[in-house]
């Protein structure tokens, strides 16, 4: 499309901005030529620079001149137009310049992105922490802190008796920034940064003896009202998963979340005739199509893709309406690989869909916090957005450019029996 009705909504320039305020993120800035500006997260956990090349080498030269008010038709060109079309790296490039075009929007429009999208159908978003500890006290001082903090729902992962550190659970071994003892966060970013993948072991069986004695005990301390969540991070068979759901059933959980790997999605099949426990599934996923068997299925409960991995807003409220069908809410993933620029566009959806769930939510360090300064606010365990025009984010190129980006990976799993590579 050449034909502008007004050309200061034009597309003048795309940045990639790269920058490690605590852990890798990589941002999209869009600017029209009447000098509005949006940004896009374009963050893949450990592959960063992929998403950096697809963006500068393949996307952002065909963006220059463009109207920045068409978000569909450049949604279209760019996964249309590039033949291989889906795939993580692909989804967060269209991610982040269609989430920078709603926030373009949004400003010219001199509202909070929320409007734009229905406007708000709830105070904010509930959210759940992360609670974790190697033992149970830990675990509970964890969970109390997370309680005090305002947390009204709660994921609990812990360690394993006879393996060492388990992805998920914080330890003052691999403490950042933001914490520390039971409050320690996990991210592996910065203090776990290495030339290669931390290794860490893992043992299904015991894991499969051990979850439901940690679910018992918090029940017993905490009572039966406040929601749990776990994930398993697609560690499982589908029979195994289909024990372990079954065997959580007495403690409720809010959702199990990840038990099989995602390439495969039809085993949840199995899983769903032997459990109640809900399902959530989905933050690897990309698009729509990965959710079609599921959904029409009703073989899950919630779903996982944030903005920044499903395609961007445009993508995603997509999905929530086609999931509304089925009743089935969203369950965004959260974590602090997800740029505050993905979490204020997930706060602007989540507030306004009909079929909202929970938001995944872990704080940011503060250096992030002040290189995006995001607006958005945290009250009761509801994450909302502001009102401020756009997304409510922004970003400091000058603290962005005292913390230059570092290579950093995710841990890799394998079995302690043997040392194979074992599903992460
Ligand atoms: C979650 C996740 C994360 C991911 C991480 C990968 O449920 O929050 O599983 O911890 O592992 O985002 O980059
Ligand atoms: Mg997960």
């Amino acid at each position: 499309m050449t034909d502008f009705d007004d050309m200061g909504t034009r597309i003048v320039s795309a940045e990639v901005l790269v920058s490690s305020p605590g852990r890798n993120f990589v941002t999209l800035r869009l600017r029209t030529a009447d000098g509005v500006t949006g940004l896009g997260d374009a963050t893949v956990n450990g592959r960063e620079l992929a998403v950096v090349s697809y963006l500068q080498d393949h996307v952002t030269p065909l963006l220059i001149g463009r109207d920045a008010h068409a978000i569909e038709d450049t949604w279209q060109y760019l996964y249309r137009g590039a033949y291989w079309r889906r795939g993580p790296i692909t989804m967060a490039a269209i991610a982040a310049v269609d989430t920078a075009l709603w926030d373009i929007k949004a400003k010219m429009a001199g509202m909070p992105l929320y409007q734009l999208l229905g406007g708000r159908s709830r105070r904010g978003c509930l959210t759940y922490g992360h609670a974790s500890g190697a033992e149970l006290p830990e675990l509970f001082d964890s969970i109390r802190a997370h309680l005090d903090q305002g947390y009204r729902a709660i994921r609990i992962q812990t360690g394993v008796p006879g393996l060492g550190s388990v992805y998920g659970v914080a330890s003052s071994a691999n403490a950042v920034v933001g914490g520390s003892g039971a409050s320690a966060r996990y991210d592996h970013e910065p203090a776990r940064r290495a030339a290669v993948p931390v290794e860490e072991e893992w043992d299904t069986r015991a894991y499969l003896r051990h979850a439901p004695s940690v679910f018992e005990a918090v029940r017993n301390e905490f009572g039966p009202e406040l929601p749990l969540l776990h994930d398993a991070h697609h560690r499982l068979t589908p029979i195994q998963a289909a024990k372990l759901g079954k065997e959580l059933e007495p403690y409720d959980l809010f959702w199990l979340e990840d038990v099989t790997p995602a390439e495969n999605t039809a085993v949840l099949r199995r899983v769903r005739e032997h459990t109640t426990t809900p399902l959530a599934i989905g933050e690897v996923f990309n698009t729509i199509w990965d959710y079609r068997e599921l959904f029409e299925e009703q073989l899950i409960d919630y779903v996982r893709s944030p903005v920044t991995h499903a395609g961007g807003i445009t993508a995603l409220r997509r999905i929530f309406d086609y999931a509304a069908v089925y009743q089935i809410k969203s369950g965004v993933h959260g974590p602090t690989d997800i740029s505050p620029v993905g979490l204020a566009a997930a706060l602007h959806l989540g507030v306004a869909i009909p079929n909202f769930g929970i938001q995944e939510y872990m704080k940011h360090t503060e250096d992030t916090d002040q290189v995006f300064r995001p607006t958005y606010s945290f009250t009761d365990g509801l994450l909302a957005p502001s009102d401020e025009p756009g997304l409510g984010v922004d970003h400091d190129d000058a603290e962005a450019d005292r913390h230059p980006y570092t290579r950093a990976y995710l841990p890799v799993n394998r079995l302690k029996l043997d040392g194979s590579m074992h599903d992460w």
